[in-house]
């Protein structure tokens, strides 16, 4: 029997190609960035997408395949995907939920320490031999003890939650609904949490529910003592009312691993000192990045096998 038309985006390691080609007849998206660059007969073959990236996947991409019926995401968010619009085709959607959140809610927990205790300054400080030249490194601040906020309580916000219940942080947390937690305090409002707390992550979805919830008047509210981190999109901040916060200290700082326009970033950024920033690089382990890869896979061999999917998302 044939195998399969799938169509890849993005590349993938060794071992996610080497599985793929053996199941599947893989095609890759034109470099070009042109659907209509592949040949109508190769575009009528693929009937599965193994989607990857942060780039607009809408009508005019799905519109190109007249035979797609899934779109297999590599990763947990799926804001670039026109759900509605594959929906209303008949495609179907999975992506790879649970299996990257120990390592997204880390790297939350790693930037948070890495800022408040000012790891990445002080390490340039001893390789610089400032050490020995000026003395001990500027004071820099505690994490134990403090009061952090989450917003958004999803499988990602829990778990930094939990991460941080083991520095004795007093957590607050925001959400559409109040959820079941052990004693953490609910606000109903973004800028109420923003006052409450020493430190605003946001673990929130992205796409146009979010876009920009982080707005100048959260951003205000975490104030010129509180330090936000995003894990999340940047779509979720206005990146214009943070800069402008930033550069007039009126926020402490600002740790990131997400950013509008990636990996183009707004250059004002890498021009500031009360900053920390990460490539989007949370799910980016091998362990994680093996799994996120067999998940997908599993998505696509399920639909192959007209087996429900694991991860559907619609
Ligand atoms: C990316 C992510 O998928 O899972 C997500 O939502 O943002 C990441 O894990 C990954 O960078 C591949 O594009």
């Amino acid at each position: 029997m044939s195998k399969p038309d799938i169509l890849l985006f993005e590349s993938y390691e060794a071992w996610d190609m080497e599985p793929m080609q053996s199941n599947f007849t893989v095609h890759l998206f034109p470099s070009s960035g042109i659907c209509t660059d592949l040949d109508q007969d190769t575009r009528n073959k693929i009937t599965a997408f193994a989607f990857k990236g942060h780039s607009k996947l809408g009508a005019e991409v799905i519109d190109a395949f007249p035979n797609l019926a899934l779109i297999a995401n590599y990763g947990v968010g799926y804001d670039t995907i026109d759900i509605a619009y594959a929906s209303s085709k008949g495609i179907k959607v999975t992506n790879t939920p649970d299996v990257l959140t120990n390592d997204v809610a880390d790297l939350a927990i790693g930037m948070l320490l890495a800022f408040n205790r000012g790891i990445v300054g002080a390490e340039a400080w001893v390789r610089s031999g400032k050490w020995a030249a000026d003395g001990a490194y500027p004071l820099q601040r505690s994490l134990s003890g403090t009061a952090v906020g989450i917003a958004g309580l999803g499988r990602i916000g829990r778990a930094v939650a939990k991460r941080l219940q083991g520095f004795d942080t007093d957590i607050h947390y925001y959400s559409r609904t109040q959820k079941e937690t052990p004693g953490w305090t609910y606000h109903e409002d973004l800028v109420d949490l923003a006052k409450a707390v020493d430190v605003l992550v946001v673990a929130v979805s992205g796409g146009p529910d979010t876009a920009q919830i982080i707005s100048k008047e959260v951003i205000n509210a975490v104030g010129a003592d509180g330090l936000l981190v995003n894990i999340a999109r940047g779509s979720t901040v206005d990146e214009e009312a943070l800069i402008h916060s930033l550069k007039a200290n009126a926020i402490r700082g600002f740790a990131s691993d997400v950013f509008m326009n990636e990996p183009n970033i707004d250059e004002r950024f890498t021009k500031l000192d009360n900053v920390l920033l990460q490539p989007h690089q949370s799910s980016a382990t091998v362990e994680t990045r093996k799994s996120m890869g067999s998940l997908q896979r599993d998505n696509l061999l399920a639909f192959f096998a007209s087996r429900p999917l694991v991860t559907p998302v619609n």
